[in-house]
């Protein structure tokens, strides 16, 4: 049973490690902008609504994400956990988050972190951008989300510092390397510590 976040700004690989977690740990890896960007796809009402949005490198309104996750974390496939990639991104995310964990009867288990310099992560997106063509990979873009992140969703991590649960993982090098210093991280922090004395 594991109930994971993945944070760091974007482009630090999130989705990409998510994919890699959730076969591991076997647990549905639940990413809101996968969410977003398939109903904007399909041309849903919901996609229409967060389209512009996305485009821009903003975020989408917490009341609308909130509901998203919520009946997300209700479906069969949750029983054995799962890893949220890219929520919650603002304070009121987490507040609502912690109350539908409480709701439930359950706790986080860890918060992993993926530590990418600015640099990086923005050359990474721009490359994303040539391969892939997403939308919100444009240079206004990717510099609106780079912005958004330290302002609203970065000091957020110091709140799970607080309490105990974040695991920081430098996200830099081959994506193997990053995900095998995941597991270990993760498996280090999951250990009954308390259990050693
Ligand atoms: P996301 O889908 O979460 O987009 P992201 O932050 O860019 O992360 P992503 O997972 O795609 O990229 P990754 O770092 O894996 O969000 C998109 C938008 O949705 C947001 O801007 C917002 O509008 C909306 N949204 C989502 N959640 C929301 C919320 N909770 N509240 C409000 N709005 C929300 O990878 C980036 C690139 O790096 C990839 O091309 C990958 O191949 C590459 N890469 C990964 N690891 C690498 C490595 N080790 N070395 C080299 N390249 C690597």
């Amino acid at each position: 049973m594991m109930r994971l976040l993945i944070m760091g700004p974007p482009g630090a690989g999130k989705g990409t490690q998510a994919k890699k977690i959730s076969e591991h740990y076997e647990i549905p890896a639940i990413s809101t902008g996968d969410i977003f960007r398939a109903n904007v796809s399909q041309g849903t009402p919901l996609g229409l609504k967060v389209k512009a949005i996305m485009a821009e490198g903003g975020y989408v309104g917490d009341d609308i994400t909130n509901e998203i996750v919520t009946d997300r974390l209700l479906e069969d496939d949750t029983d054995n956990g799962w890893l949220l990639d890219g929520y919650p991104r603002t304070l009121q995310q987490v507040e609502h988050l912690d109350t539908v964990l409480t709701d439930h009867g359950v706790h986080l288990d860890a918060v992993l972190c993926l530590v990418a310099d600015v640099d990086e992560v923005v050359a990474r997106l721009h490359k994303r951008a040539v391969e892939e063509g997403r939308e919100d990979d444009s240079p206004d873009a990717i510099r609106a989300r780079q912005e958004k992140y330290l302002l609203e969703t970065s000091p957020l991590i110091e709140t799970f510092r607080d309490r105990d649960l974040l695991v920081e993982v430098d996200g830099l090098g081959p994506v193997e390397e990053v995900t095998a210093r995941i597991f270990k991280a993760l498996d280090t922090h999951a250990a009954p510590q308390h259990d050693l004395s």
